[in-house]
């Protein structure tokens, strides 16, 4: 196995024995295939001007979030979407009535066996022998890995563009192919021409169907009641949740990257969803244990699953830890039955509680500019001088404490504008408040950064400036998985300039793309936080 597509690789190579995430060498390798396969039906679609049915981009979408960090560590679901994947392919090639010569487009297997032997010729070195086309095939693959994750939230709430799958045939299809830097520098920025049109479209997904996010206070403490805890980013899995739990008896709880799912206008009437329960993803086995009820993992973050919650532990959608129990799918117009998790709860004591907070959220792009006559009176008056996004993911290391760090030291005047698990690094602070705003305004989940994106519009437009970089708003992004990789190249195509991110620049950038895309973008790594903190406050 070769693998560096999260923050957490192993530093210098990459992980090639053993993820530090938990994933193995086979599972690492199916999950390679599985890429191989969707970059085969990619091929396969150029015969149709990219024009591919929702079919089968819907498809390609569930392949690629398989494959995203944390997500899915069940080799016999891997090796079924595989077999999928070679299926759809194949139709895929009979419809176009041509096979591309590429091998992705015509190689043949079915067992496992085939599949880990496949993997000898289809990992991520075998995307180029120059490491720099190498290092930006793979920054395209990782966007796109993400912004397949958000294209299939909005999927599964019924909202779809034709775009997206159109740009995953141009660019999984461009994986197989030897091309010249240029052609490769910019294809990573339709990557983030994409993101920004996947996360467009799951905003508008998620409002559409459960309102825009309101303030709101959360609590984390915990109820008498036995309860189910419900974790990853899928707010149809959410829904579908609440109301099987209604009078049943149980509580609802969020964990992690769920939390924000409390801020929307749709889940506020049920008053068994009580409050959210931990922090982020990676101190789940603890929490887990402590919280004594079910869990529900709808997508990411999966941490090695500890024997003594095991047996309370399940999975749905893409997400897959092997042995766990895994929720089908939802029948066309139908809901996922979650009947056996209920019932699993009302056997289980209530959950122990960890602490006895608030968490208040609920600031996404309606919210902040409903306040923006304020937000502006503020900057206007001296009151708020400077704007932070310290958007992202949220990851094991002990360096990460910097984020912790930097939302302490920055000064009193600043508001940090957040989404994503980054956030629990500094969520339960008592930061305060500028007369009556939140230091801490948290939009939501990691696709919630669109949010973000689009107050930084809105305010550019307020102030009437002619470039989003003038504004006073500095980004000190924290990444970890794919979708981060996609938040970035969303704001890079958007034109934001100086972004810092940590708490590492990606291992699989080489020193000559890493330097390329530092001069295009002034992208900087992270420093000390006083630094760091200093430089962002003269606008640096
Ligand atoms: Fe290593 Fe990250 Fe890949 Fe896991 S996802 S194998 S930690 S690089
Ligand atoms: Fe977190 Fe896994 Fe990325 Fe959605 S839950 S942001 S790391």
């Amino acid at each position: 196995m070769h693998c560096d597509q999260c923050q957490e690789s192993v530093k210098g190579t990459g992980c090639f024995v053993r993820g530090v995430c938990g994933k193995d060498e086979l599972t690492a390798k199916l999950q390679d295939v599985l890429i191989y396969a969707a970059e085969g039906i990619a091929l396969c679609s150029e015969g149709f001007e990219g024009k591919i049915d929702r079919k089968y981009g819907q498809f390609i979408s569930e392949c690629l979030f398989v494959t995203v960090t944390n997500t899915n560590f069940d080799d016999v679901a891997i090796v079924e979407q595989i077999n999928k994947a070679l299926a759809m392919r194949d139709e895929v090639r009979a419809l176009a009535g041509t096979t591309p010569e590429h091998d992705a487009a015509s190689w043949s297997g079915s067992t496992r066996e085939e599949f880990l032997a496949k993997a000898l010729t289809c990992g991520i070195d075998s995307l180029s022998e120059d490491a720099d086309l190498r290092s930006l095939k793979s920054l395209i693959l990782y966007g796109i890995k993400g912004l397949a994750a958000y294209t299939d939230h909005a999927a599964v709430l019924g909202y779809t563009d034709d775009d997206i799958y159109t740009f995953y045939v141009k660019g999984l299809s461009a994986l197989t192919k030897e091309l010249p830097a240029d052609e490769l520098l910019g294809l990573v920025l339709e990557t983030g021409a994409t993101a920004v049109k996947a996360m467009a479209l799951l905003d508008k997904a998620n409002t559409e169907t459960y309102g825009n996010p309101e303030i709101t206070t959360v609590k984390t403490g915990v109820g008498t009641r036995p309860g189910i805890l419900i974790s990853g980013h899928d707010l149809r899995d959410m829904e579908d949740l609440l109301k099987q739990t209604e009078g049943t008896g149980v509580d609802v709880y969020t964990h992690c990257e769920m939390l924000p799912a409390h801020y929307y206008p749709a889940f506020k009437k049920y008053d068994h969803f009580v409050g959210n329960y931990g922090n982020s993803w990676w101190a789940q086995d603890r929490e887990f244990e402590s919280f004594n009820g079910p869990i529900l993992m709808t997508t990411n973050c999966i941490v090695p699953v500890r024997e003594s919650y095991r047996n309370r532990m399940f999975t749905t959608g893409m997400a897959g830890w092997p042995g766990l129990k895994h929720i089908p799918a939802r029948p066309e117009g139908g809901s996922k039955d979650f009947s056996e998790i209920i019932e699993l709860a009302k056997t289980c004591q209530a959950p122990t509680e960890i602490e006895n907070g608030e968490i208040v959220g609920g600031f996404a792009h309606t919210q902040v500019i409903a306040l923006a006559d304020k937000v502006v009176d503020a900057v206007k008056s001296g009151a708020i001088k400077r704007f932070v996004v310290m958007a992202g993911c949220d990851g094991r290391h002990a360096s990460r404490q910097y984020y912790t760090d930097v939302a302490e030291a920055l000064p009193q005047d600043t508001v940090i504008l957040t989404a994503g698990c980054a956030k629990y690094r500094y969520n339960k602070l008592a930061l305060g408040d500028i007369g009556g705003i939140p230091r801490v305004l948290d939009a939501g989940q990691c696709n919630d950064s669109y949010s973000l994106a689009v107050i930084a519009m809105k305010l550019q437009e307020v102030f009437g400036l002619e470039n989003i970089n003038d504004l006073p708003i500095s980004y000190d992004i924290a990444w970890y998985e794919q979708k981060a990789v996609t938040v970035l190249l969303a704001l890079l195509y958007l034109g934001v300039k100086g972004i810092r991110l940590g708490p590492t620049l990606p291992e699989f950038l080489t020193p000559n793309i890493a330097a390329a895309i530092v001069e295009k973008f002034d992208l900087k790594p992270i420093g000390t936080v006083e630094a760091d903190v200093e430089a962002m406050m003269l606008g640096n």
